[in-house]
């Protein structure tokens, strides 16, 4: 046995992430179903390390030192169970199986508690960043054992981005916590890339071309909004078609796709009673845009403000769109975060916010400066909601002015802001007073016997709707 770490699964990600590891003085032993792959890397990139290729996933198992740590890097679903099920035979006590695909938390947990049987450690583990982030430093969540993460971990923090000098990496928890933790770190992003666009829209619908936004973008890219994406948005709409010689914007067809992490977080969201809605929101956006026949049938049939255009001060529009995008992004945050604490209590994962703050600072999509920020407002405290953070919530008091005016002016103006209103939206019901939720009870009482409780006694109540109107104490 030669190799300290193997990977299984040698396509894009799989490549990245065994040239990383050898970058980083690892023997990693290299196996992938189609033989080709395996060659193609050995040939192209052997000089970089010690890379001990096989041909069979039997001799890919004995090229292992003990206890063997393998990271699958296979399409998430039915190819990660055939791999697995594959190699779990070859296999010998207190070995290591590592899923870095996109798997959905729940079937990390099948396969951990599957593995587990058999006395295997299944670590779950996400990985953000794309390829550039598997060869020079991804962002990964791992979630399994203790003792796994011992065994494992500190190759993992060792090929992880770093932040300040610390790893991106750390132990989420037991069975699914990495791979729930990694969805909702997509979740996020759909969040960002939403609130992204819908900046972009207004300010181009207020006569900004795309190379001037994309400035108003590098700009905002030196303050509160520091980020990956913000970053990329500034190249994407600087970016001019060598065809046409138009923005690229103009050119590429505007239907939003979807791989599924998305559509997780929310499914997984309702499921927990989380209150994600600009989450779910960003999902919805790009199923609508993807929605042609539905499209054309609504423009051909409905209506909107017409007339002069709204008047804008381009200044100060600009100004308040940055600050709508940045509330809208820490509401999205704080309900991401909010659905990783609850899932935590319900898994009874143990799942440290801080820590997850501080693996996103650098590697994965959504780094962003306001992470850091996220980080040390969960290490200081016990937070319910991020939004209640001292530090965010007096920002939040500054931009929100902004943020409404920007919601005011597309509705206004006609102009779709799913994100931004539906981000406004939460912050004005979390912080209300009363809610009109005690008038819905008084329905569902009405024609259901649903029953309420009241302000001032305990106990449930039923007002007798179609008799008297007396009311009765239910329990
Ligand atoms: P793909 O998701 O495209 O998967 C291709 C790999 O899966 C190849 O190695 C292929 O082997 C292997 N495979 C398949 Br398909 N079915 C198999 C089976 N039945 N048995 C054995 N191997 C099988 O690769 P990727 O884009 O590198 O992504 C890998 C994982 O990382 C995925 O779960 C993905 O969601 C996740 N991820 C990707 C990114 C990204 O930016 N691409 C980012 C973060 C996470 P073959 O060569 O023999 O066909």
């Amino acid at each position: 046995a030669t190799a300290q770490v193997g990977v299984a699964g040698l396509a894009v990600m799989g490549r990245n992430l065994a040239r990383n590891l050898a970058h980083h003085g690892y023997a990693v032993a290299l196996y992938n179903r189609t033989q080709t792959r395996t060659d193609d890397l050995v040939a192209q990139y052997g000089s970089e390390g010690t890379f001990v290729p096989s041909t069979s996933l039997e001799e890919f198992v004995t090229s292992l030192e003990r206890p063997r740590r393998i990271i699958i890097m296979v399409q998430a679903g039915a190819p990660t169970d055939a791999v697995i099920d594959a190699l779990v035979p070859l296999l010998e006590e207190g070995d290591i199986v590592v899923d870095g695909g996109n798997a959905h938390y729940e079937d990390t947990r099948r396969r951990e508690a599957a593995l587990r049987e058999h006395g295997l450690h299944f670590v779950g583990a996400g990985i953000s960043g794309g390829e550039e982030g598997a060869l020079n430093g991804p962002s990964i969540m791992p979630g399994g054992s203790r003792e796994a993460y011992a065994a494992l971990g500190p190759i993992l923090e060792d090929i992880s981005a770093k932040y300040d000098g610390e790893p991106c990496c750390a132990y989420m928890g037991t069975d699914g916590a990495g791979h729930f933790v990694k969805m909702i770190h997509n979740g996020i992003e759909y969040a960002d890339m939403q609130f992204i666009s819908e900046a972009y829209d207004v300010l181009r619908a207020a006569g900004m071309a795309p190379t001037e936004i994309a400035g108003v973008f590098q700009e905002w890219n030196t303050g509160d909004l520091d980020s990956y994406l913000i970053e990329i948005t500034s190249e994407v709409l600087a970016h001019v078609d060598a065809e046409t010689g138009k923005p690229l914007v103009d050119v590429v067809v505007d239907a939003a796709e979807q791989k599924g992490t998305g559509r997780w977080t929310v499914q997984t969201a309702l499921e927990l009673g989380v209150p994600v809605n600009a989450i779910a929101e960003s999902v919805f956006a790009r199923s609508t845009s993807g929605h042609p026949e539905l499209r054309a049938a609504a423009r051909a049939a409905l209506s909107g403000p017409t007339g002069e255009p709204v008047k804008v001060d381009m200044g100060e529009l600009v100004d308040d769109v940055r600050d709508a995008l940045w509330a809208s992004k820490v509401v999205a945050y704080s309900q991401g975060l909010d659905q990783i604490r609850t899932a935590s209590q319900a898994y009874g994962w143990d799942v440290d916010i801080a820590e997850v703050a501080k693996i996103w600072r650098a590697g994965c999509i959504i780094r962003a400066r306001l992470l850091e920020r996220i980080r040390s407002e969960y290490a200081a405290q016990n937070l319910v909601t991020l939004l209640a953070a001292p530090s965010v919530s007096a920002d939040l008091a500054t931009a929100q002015d902004g943020w409404r005016r920007v919601v005011a002016h597309a509705v206004a103006a006609g102009l779709p802001v799913p994100g931004f209103s539906a981000a406004l939206a939460y912050y004005d019901t979390v912080r209300a007073e009363r809610l009109p939720a005690a008038l819905l009870q008084g329905l569902r009482d009405f024609f259901g016997a649903h029953t309420y409780r009241r302000i001032d006694r305990e106990g449930a109540f039923h007002t007798d709707w179609s008799g008297d109107r007396g009311e009765i104490p239910m329990r």
